[in-house]
């Protein structure tokens, strides 16, 4: 499917470092050192609710990944999906008595905008799980003829058991593997199976379900991670610099994800980091379109706040952490836009070589957004009081903020 217009990033002088993050598989620091074209998977929304606050966040750390690849030389490969047929989608749809293609077509659109709205580069490839069914579907059935998969009353399960590198993306126990895969869309209790951990890949018809015809596997639908492995590997291929998405998706997702792969390809790693976002909460619990304590990205851009002012509030929390969306965080990046907006528009300039250099430093060691920031305030700060005798400063400040933090004062 199509993604969003891309916005313009400018040109800087000089390249900026290579990226240094925390990989969730290896537990610490790595320095990423892509090929001259950087690959990068990040998992897209199931489209069943329009974007909030906790999924901007999300997008806009990985994001924030494009920038620094672009700025250190790299074309940037970057593949996306949408979920568009899972179980939530159709729960909602069923329970609204909307059309389930409706549904999801709207919130895409509606995710479209906002990312559009945000600054954040579109992927190259935007894939909808429907749309790929072709991909998933030889898959399914080599990894049955690995004996990876087995049926179960006319559903395909994969069996973890066969890829000897499972839960090297988590690191997790079985015991914690057993609790998180129930609380996000396994079924560890459902008698019959190899692994209480296996997961679906293959769902068979049921009464009342959208289902396409899967050839020697029957009509059904399928699975969730097989939806990504698919993609990845149909546009990326094995080995690719980034596996991005929210903490929540560290384990079952990718790590299931991964295994898949490793057992269709015989290789390994499926990707060299895996890469996890901190979870936005509000009024003390984390924001989930399940709870239904949402801020809406949308709703803020219709109540006349400035997309950059959103985008300046996710930066300022470090994408590690989980924070809380407040009416002060807002407020805070309200204030700060405009204060980075009066000291580009000032004539003079306050020397600023050490603006670019400083943001670089930042995003490249863990993506520090708020150092970066930091980095501007300071510069905003000298110029606002005293300015300076660079006409050229407020050009670079502004394309510099733009280029790397995607955010265009
Ligand atoms: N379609 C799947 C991925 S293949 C999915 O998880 N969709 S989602 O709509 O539920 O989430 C989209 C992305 O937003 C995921 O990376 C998820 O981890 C992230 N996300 C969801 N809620 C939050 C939150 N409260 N804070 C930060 N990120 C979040
Ligand atoms: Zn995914």
């Amino acid at each position: 499917m199509y993604a969003w217009p891309a916005p313009n990033v400018p040109a800087l002088p000089g390249q900026g470092p290579d990226l240094t993050v925390h990989d969730t598989a290896s537990g610490g620091r790595v320095t990423l050192t892509p090929g001259p074209v950087a690959r990068l998977y990040v998992c897209g929304i199931t489209p069943y609710d329009a974007t909030h606050i906790g999924h901007a966040a999300t997008y806009t750390a990985f994001d924030l990944v494009q920038r620094v690849w672009l700025d250190a030389g790299h074309e940037v490969h970057f593949v996306q999906n949408v979920t568009d047929v899972d179980d939530p989608l159709l729960e909602r749809a069923a329970d609204t008595g909307e059309d389930w293609r409706a549904l999801a077509e709207r919130e895409t659109s509606l995710f479209r905008e906002d990312m559009t709205a945000l600054r954040v580069l579109p992927p190259r490839h935007y894939c909808g799980a429907v749309e790929s069914i072709p991909l998933i579907i030889p898959l399914v059935e080599r990894l049955r003829s690995h004996c990876a998969a087995y049926d179960l009353e006319g559903d395909v399960y994969f069996s973890v058991d066969a890829d000897r590198h499972f839960g090297s993306v988590s690191g997790l126990d079985a015991a914690a593997m057993r609790v998180l895969s129930a609380q996000r869309g396994g079924d560890p209790e459902r008698p019959g199976k190899k692994n209480p951990l296996d997961p679906l890949l293959w769902r068979a018809a049921r009464p009342g379900e959208p289902s396409w015809d899967g050839g020697s596997l029957g009509r059904g639908r399928p699975g969730w991670h097989i939806e990504c492995v698919a993609i990845a590997l149909e546009h990326l291929g094995m080995g690719f610099d980034m596996q991005g998405g929210g903490f929540d998706l560290a384990f079952p997702h990718h790590e299931m994800g991964a295994s898949h792969a490793q057992v269709l390809t015989g290789d390994h790693p499926y990707a060299t980091s895996y890469v996890h976002a901190g979870l936005v909460a509000y009024d003390g619990e984390k924001m989930s379109k399940s709870k239904g304590n949402l801020v809406f990205v949308s709703a803020l851009r219709n109540d006349g706040v400035d997309p950059a002012a959103i985008r300046l509030a996710l930066l300022a929390n470090h994408y590690r952490t989980h924070w809380e969306w407040t009416d002060a965080v807002l407020a805070d990046a309200v204030a700060r836009l405009a204060r980075w907006r009066a000291a580009v528009s000032r004539p003079d300039g306050a020397p600023a070589d050490e603006v670019p250099r400083r943001i670089r430093a930042a995003l490249a060691d863990d993506l520090d957004a708020p150092s970066a920031l930091t980095a501007v305030d300071d510069w905003a700060e000298t110029q606002l009081a005293t300015g300076g005798d660079d006409p050229g400063a407020p050009g670079l400040v502004s394309r510099a903020v733009d280029a790397l933090l995607g955010v265009a004062i």
